[in-house]
């Protein structure tokens, strides 16, 4: 293939299209890249490629008649090829439009500049208008580097044919996520069925990660996507799962979705009650078959509750809040503080609390005092961050009490109330608890991030 480019910058085309594939690809004369300085047709004494407009305002337009000299010249210089303009007001590039332009032989790429071109180079020399997106540039040259870069991949032998076939715009579906080594990195875990060997499972799940991805982040690009019978019940039992109602983008009036970051059946309860009036879907990492194992390696509740509330906000492209909390004690120095859940290395909560008990034992009720600590993250899939914390004092019980809540709940005694934190009634226990404390702080901070 030959592309010919018209610019007033031809320097800046060296970086870009000399390194890398699409450099290797020139050196291996897969492509002809053949760059015209527009310049070099304007025959004035300064050489002026640019005027005033017409009616006045601000910037200055590329000039009809050095730039329709420069386009007919070049176009007289091989065989016919369409002539394209990169402008705003283009034609989207999509990968079927690069696809269509890759079987041609020939291209002559038009690089705009300034506020725009004479009205009557469109209409007299350039064949068809392009754009790579909706924002605006100075110039039209990264926009011709990008076209020439998405054409030039899909030329015979430029890149394995095995890997263009696997891409993710080629079926209309985003991309499944990629792995290499390390097997951990900060905590996060490849998914085992990556490690297992399992070839068809394997593909079974890259296939429905980009149906999931996909139907989260580009519903849009479900309606051309090509999808079994089968795929699209999947499809329609997460759209379910997930809240989604119909392939269209989410109308702005539908509330947003906030991920709770936990596989805690009680705290997910919890946060439910905690939150209800905040105008949002609150979904679950099971709910988006979401399954990270985020190991708690930080040193305090804020650290742990940022790490987790990251690795979801960033793995699920939602808002997510994560917590840590923990039991100080008094008489521990504070233990077992944000290594409460893992006490004594001790699976079971119940093990855990009694051997906490036992460690208290025969101790008197002025040294038996302790409290709850929760710390709240909350983080965008762009990597902010916030935090609140809810504390909520009370003392060791001398027995465990009460079959509500979950963790150590049974042996917090609350004097005020006369009852274990477990024997408190969800809507009590949201009231005083460390964590409906820490959720009602957080309300302010979601609804802002959330845009409620
Ligand atoms: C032609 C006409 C392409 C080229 C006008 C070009 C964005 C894209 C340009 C202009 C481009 C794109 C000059 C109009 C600067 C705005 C060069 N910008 N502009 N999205 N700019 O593909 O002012």
């Amino acid at each position: 293939m030959r592309i010919d480019i018209l610019t007033l910058f031809p320097e800046m085309f060296a970086g870009p299209l000399g390194e890398s594939i699409v450099g290797r690809a020139a050196r291996e004369g897969r492509v002809e890249i053949l760059l015209h300085n527009i310049r070099d047709w304007a025959h004035d004494r300064h050489r002026t490629v640019d005027d005033y407009p017409y009616g006045g305002g601000a910037g200055m337009v590329l000039k009809a008649e050095p730039l329709g000299a420069a386009i007919e010249a070049v176009r007289r210089m091989g065989r016919p090829a369409p002539v394209i303009l990169l402008t705003p007001q283009g034609r989207l590039l999509r990968q079927p439009l690069v696809e269509e332009l890759a079987g041609r032989p020939r291209l002559i790429l038009v690089c705009g500049h300034y506020e725009g071109v004479d009205e009557r180079v469109r209409l007299l020399h350039v064949d068809e208008e392009v754009s790579i997106g909706d924002y605006v540039l100075t110039g039209g040259e990264v926009p011709a580097m990008v076209l020439v870069d998405a054409v030039v991949r899909l030329l015979p032998g430029v890149i394995e044919g095995a890997s263009l076939e696997q891409e993710s715009h080629h079926s209309n579906l985003l991309e499944h996520p990629h792995y290499t080594r390390p097997a951990t990195y900060h905590g996060l875990t490849v998914p085992p069925v990556l490690l297992s060997g399992h070839h068809a499972e394997i593909v079974r799940w890259r296939r429905h990660q980009s149906l999931r991805r996909t139907l989260l982040r580009r519903p849009d690009l479900l309606e051309e996507a090509a999808i079994t019978p089968e795929e699209r019940a999947f499809l329609e039992e997460l759209r379910r799962e997930v809240g989604l109602q119909g392939t269209a983008q989410q109308a702005s009036s539908a509330p947003p979705r906030l991920l709770l970051a936990t596989n805690n059946p009680g705290k997910v309860r919890e946060y439910r009650e905690i939150l209800r009036d905040l105008p949002a879907t609150l979904v679950t990492p099971a709910d988006l078959g979401l399954d990270l194992q985020v190991e708690e390696t930080g040193q305090t509740y804020t650290e742990n509750a940022i790490l987790k509330a990251r690795a979801y906000a960033q793995a699920a492209g939602l808002v997510a809040l994560a917590d840590d909390s923990g039991l100080e004690v008094d008489a521990l120095e504070g233990a077992p503080g944000p290594r409460s859940a893992r006490y004594g290395g001790q699976r079971n909560s119940r093990t855990r609390y009694q051997l906490l008990l036992k460690q208290m034992e025969g101790l008197p009720e002025a040294r038996r005092g302790a409290r709850f600590r929760c710390v709240i993250a909350i983080a965008t899939p762009a990597g902010r961050v916030y935090t609140t914390e809810g504390v909520c004092p009370g003392r060791i019980a001398r027995e465990p009490r009460g079959s509500g809540g979950f963790g150590y709940d049974p042996i917090f005694w609350l004097p005020g109330q006369g009852k274990t934190m477990a024997e408190l009634d969800p809507e009590e226990k949201n009231r005083i608890s460390h964590r409906g404390r820490a959720g009602r702080k957080a309300i302010p901070l979601l609804r802002e991030v959330l845009g409620v």
